[in-house]
């Protein structure tokens, strides 16, 4: 855990969170400012700062990421109509929180890619 971390203090139970599924490895929980009627977060329990870093240490882990979020766009409803999943990466990708997440984001036509 890395205390100054944002979603590991989540993972901690420091920080409240709509928590929608946990693994032994995983956590999704929604997003404090949804971008779409469902946009959820999953995330490694374990901090890697973005999803280069995630894959190249852990592959296994990087496959739960997608796992979780495979099974929340399942019990979330969006499979039938679709959905979009993201990991912002960097300063060019947008990315405001480094602790690798998948943005999980539908529930309604989504349009051009969202930033
Ligand atoms: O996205 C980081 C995302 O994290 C952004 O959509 C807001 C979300 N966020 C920030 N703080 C919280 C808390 N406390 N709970 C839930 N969601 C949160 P990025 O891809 O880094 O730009």
């Amino acid at each position: 855990m890395e205390t100054d971390c944002l979603f590991c203090r989540i993972v901690a139970g420091e920080i409240p969170a709509t928590v929608v599924r946990e693994t032994d490895t995983t956590l999704a929980f929604r997003d404090i400012a949804p971008k779409a009627p469902v946009h959820v977060l999953v995330i490694p329990k374990e901090h890697y700062a973005d999803v280069v870093t995630l894959t190249e240490a852990d592959p296994g882990l990087a496959g739960d990421v997608l796992g979780t979020a495979a099974v929340v766009a399942e019990t979330e409803g969006l499979v039938a109509d679709g959905f979009r999943l993201i990991f912002n990466t960097g300063p060019y990708g947008g990315q405001e929180v480094f602790h690798a997440h998948a943005h999980v984001l539908g529930g309604e036509p989504l349009g051009p890619m969202l930033a």
